[in-house]
């Protein structure tokens, strides 16, 4: 299988999977009682029908590493993806990054209103855990409260959240002082790196692999997480809209320093394709075995969307 084919299988093993646990959750004959309809169709608006499910790619190929089956990683997938789709919900908030377009369709505060997108995405930020509690995304408890906390923790104050924050805050608290070159690599690593490296260390994690690998699989992480950022900023400045399926030279227009600006067009491109490199060397004592995932280095150095 090429690497566009097995991204589009774990696409639609990714979609499926969502689509069940919600309709099982928003079920009208389900016994909780089910949620309003507008809030449940906000939340699919979010999370079905879009996205390149490259998260749930990490997590079910980094599992497959160790020995485990697509179904067996699926759930852990799901809930990570969860988390990535609240994180687009509330980032394009007027609040935040006003947004009117996401993966070619109108927001969810565009389609909806304001406060039905920050229920939709607290919904699916609690969702998220909810998955990962059940025997289902794995029958050891230990493991999947490894898994709970590394998502809270990826996801949190200390990660996303953190990372988000530190962006806002150089914007508009910033007093026209752009943040320097190392203090934009922080703010990254935790707003986009954090869920990529979790994801690459939950195929650990579901493996129960040894430290050293699931350390491997964290540098890894780490350095895709990099390729991803220099590759977005790239099509922020050089991409087009209609491809990249939402809005483009928002960070030029709006005067905000980026790896990009602050390194220049060309730079970037040679320092991605080190950070490239670095993803592929961090899996070395994986073998061949390691072929989806160093393929999903190259894939994210020359995406277009
Ligand atoms: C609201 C707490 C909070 C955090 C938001 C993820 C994020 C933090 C902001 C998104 C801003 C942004 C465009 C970041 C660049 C990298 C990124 C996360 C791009 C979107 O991810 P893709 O390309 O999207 O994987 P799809 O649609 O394919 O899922």
């Amino acid at each position: 299988m090429t690497f566009a084919q097995r991204l589009d299988r774990i696409r639609g093993l990714t979609e499926a999977r969502l689509e069940k646990l919600l309709g099982a959750e928003t079920d009208a004959q389900n016994q909780d009682g089910s949620p309003p309809r507008r809030l449940r169709d906000a939340i699919g608006h979010a999370t079905l029908g879009g996205g390149k499910r490259f998260r749930p790619y990490l997590v079910v190929e980094s599992a497959a590493l160790f020995g485990l089956s697509e179904a067996e990683a699926i759930d852990t997938a799901a809930a990570l993806e969860c988390v990535h789709c609240y994180s687009l919900v509330h980032d394009d908030l007027p609040a935040m990054d006003n947004d009117a377009t996401r993966r070619g369709l109108p927001t969810v505060w565009k389609a909806y209103d304001e406060w039905t997108a920050i229920l939709a995405g607290d919904a699916l930020l609690t969702f998220a855990f909810e998955i990962l509690s059940r025997p289902e995304a794995h029958p050891s408890p230990e493991v999947r409260l490894d898994l709970t906390a590394g998502l809270a923790k990826a996801a949190g104050m200390a990660g996303m959240v953190g990372g988000q924050a530190l962006d806002l805050e150089a914007e508009r608290l910033g007093a026209g002082k752009p943040p320097a070159l190392n203090e934009i690599l922080h703010l990254q690593s935790l707003k986009t790196g954090a869920l990529i490296r979790f994801a690459c260390e939950a195929g650990a994690i579901l493996g129960q692999a040894k430290p050293d690998e699931r350390q491997a699989l964290r540098t890894y992480g780490k350095e895709i997480g990099l390729a991803f950022q220099i590759a977005d900023d790239l099509l922020d400045a050089e991409g087009d809209a209609a491809t990249v399926g939402k809005a483009v030279s928002k960070d030029a227009a709006a005067g905000k320093a980026t790896l990009v600006s602050l390194m220049g067009i060309d730079a970037a491109r040679a320092e991605l394709q080190r950070v490239e490199q670095a993803a592929v060397d961090a899996l070395r004592s994986f073998g061949p075995r390691a072929e989806p995932l160093t393929e999903a280095a190259r894939f994210v150095a020359s995406r277009n969307r």
